[in-house]
């Protein structure tokens, strides 16, 4: 066990930090007013290696780890929460393809998405499967003469309309888990539609809508893996993508925490800065040392999951349940240090709440993280 970064996990972060402070900070304020998806910044973003974290050199990908993406996108969201999650969702699908892709399909897609010349959606949840994910309904039904018939819709895709490549999770086969593929879509298919951009209480710097599949043909050949292996391709992304969006909430509270401690060393009320009230003091010290534990645990669940260990799925089950809970407090308890100032816009601590606030929900909710630990435990 080493609890130290390496030097080089040490210039990632310092090279992170440096882009977030430069190119989202100065301009996430503006972006979640505006809903603005900050497309040329995600590009600069890639010219760093930021989006094909996890993707082997060869095809463009930066070849770095979990543990190395949990740091990076930790410094991400410190700057621009929303925009470092719809990042590491673009990861997400890069590492898909890169997994479960053959060559061809290596060459097609991966240098035009780790440049992010395109944009990639994953596309699970449905209107009427969400957290029962398996029992999706979008079917590809195969027309004999080499590509898949897609009809059915997507909810809540973040990206949706924007993006350039969807990997969507349909059904070629029986009920269940074991009936379901995953085929890649490119924008512009016949067939494909998009609804309108959802109106949300956070995230505003990425769009999120339905996508909609009505005789949409695809390539058989744009299939990743085997036919109904795509329930287990779809879980083993999210596995890596639980961690990042942990990391996004480790950002904003880390962002939250240190403003309130240079607020509340400037703040006076009766006649004294309210860093000196030993309220504030604990709740500093609360903040930071939940902080920590949160931190540690998504580094050592990526850490397992770098290390491909048995229990990589429940520790990242847990380090999600954990890190977005206990993040989203410490947001909300800077929220209450700032008083009704942070309340305020200005001061930028509502928008931390308002964008760590779906990270209980997406990725699988914080109660079907409880269902993967509990079903785990109980199994032993
Ligand atoms: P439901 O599954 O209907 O859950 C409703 C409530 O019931 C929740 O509290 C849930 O925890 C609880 N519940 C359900 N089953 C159980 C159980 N067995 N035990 C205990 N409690 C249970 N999806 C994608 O595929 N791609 C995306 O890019 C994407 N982006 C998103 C972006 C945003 C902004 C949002 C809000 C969602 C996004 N999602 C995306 C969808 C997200 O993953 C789902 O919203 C989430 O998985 C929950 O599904 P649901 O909304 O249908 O809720
Ligand atoms: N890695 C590899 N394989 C896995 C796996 C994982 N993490 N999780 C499950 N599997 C396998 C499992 O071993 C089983 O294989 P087999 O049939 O060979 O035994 C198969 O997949 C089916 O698994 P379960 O029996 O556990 O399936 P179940 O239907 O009970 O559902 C559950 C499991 C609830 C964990 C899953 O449906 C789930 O994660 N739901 C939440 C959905 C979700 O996270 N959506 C997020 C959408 S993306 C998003 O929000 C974004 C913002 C991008």
């Amino acid at each position: 066990m080493d609890f130290e970064l390496s030097q080089d996990q040490r210039a990632i972060q310092e090279m992170a930090r440096s882009f977030a402070a430069e190119e989202l900070a100065p301009h996430a304020a503006a972006w979640d007013e505006h809903h603005v998806f900050p497309v040329e910044t995600l590009r600069k973003a890639a010219g760093l290696g930021f989006a094909g974290i996890y993707v082997r050199e060869d095809v463009g990908g930066t070849g770095l780890g979990r543990l190395d993406a949990a740091i990076l996108f930790e410094e991400l969201a410190a700057g621009c929460t929303s925009t470092a999650a719809f990042i590491s969702i673009h990861n997400m699908v890069a590492w898909m393809i890169d997994t479960f892709g053959d060559e061809e399909q290596r060459r097609r897609w991966l240098p035009d998405l780790c440049a992010m010349q395109r944009l990639a959606s994953y596309c699970l949840t449905e209107p009427g499967a969400g957290s029962d994910a398996a029992s999706l309904r979008t079917t590809a039904r195969p027309d004999g003469a080499g590509a898949y018939v897609l009809d059915g819709s997507k909810a809540f895709i973040s990206g949706g309309g924007a993006s350039d490549l969807y990997v969507v999770m349909c059904r070629t086969g029986g009920e269940g888990p074991g009936g379901i593929s995953t085929v890649v879509v490119e924008n512009g298919t016949e067939g494909l539609s998009f609804g309108k951009q959802e109106k949300k209480m956070g995230w505003h710097s990425q769009p999120t809508a339905v996508v909609s599949f009505a005789d949409c043909r695809v390539p058989v050949a744009n299939r990743l893996g085997q036919e109904g292996d795509g329930f287990k391709i779809a879980m083993r992304a999210l596995d890596g993508g639980r961690i990042n969006i942990a990391a996004c909430s480790l950002g904003a509270a880390r962002a939250c925490l240190e403003r309130t401690i240079a607020y509340a060393k400037e703040r006076r009320q009766f006649g004294r800065a309210i860093a000196e009230f030993q309220n504030t003091q604990f709740q500093l010290a609360d903040m930071a040392t939940e902080l920590e534990a949160a931190r540690l645990m998504t580094w050592c669940a990526a850490a397992k999951l770098d290390a491909g260990a048995p229990d990589a799925t429940v520790a990242c089950a847990m380090a999600k349940r954990f890190a977005t809970d206990v993040c989203f407090q410490i947001v909300d308890r800077a929220l209450q240090l700032h008083g009704g100032y942070g309340y305020i816009a200005d001061y930028g601590i509502e928008r931390y709440l308002r964008d760590a606030r779906v990270h209980r929900i997406l990725e699988g909710t914080n109660e079907i993280m409880r269902v993967i630990i509990a079903r785990r435990l109980l199994a032993d």
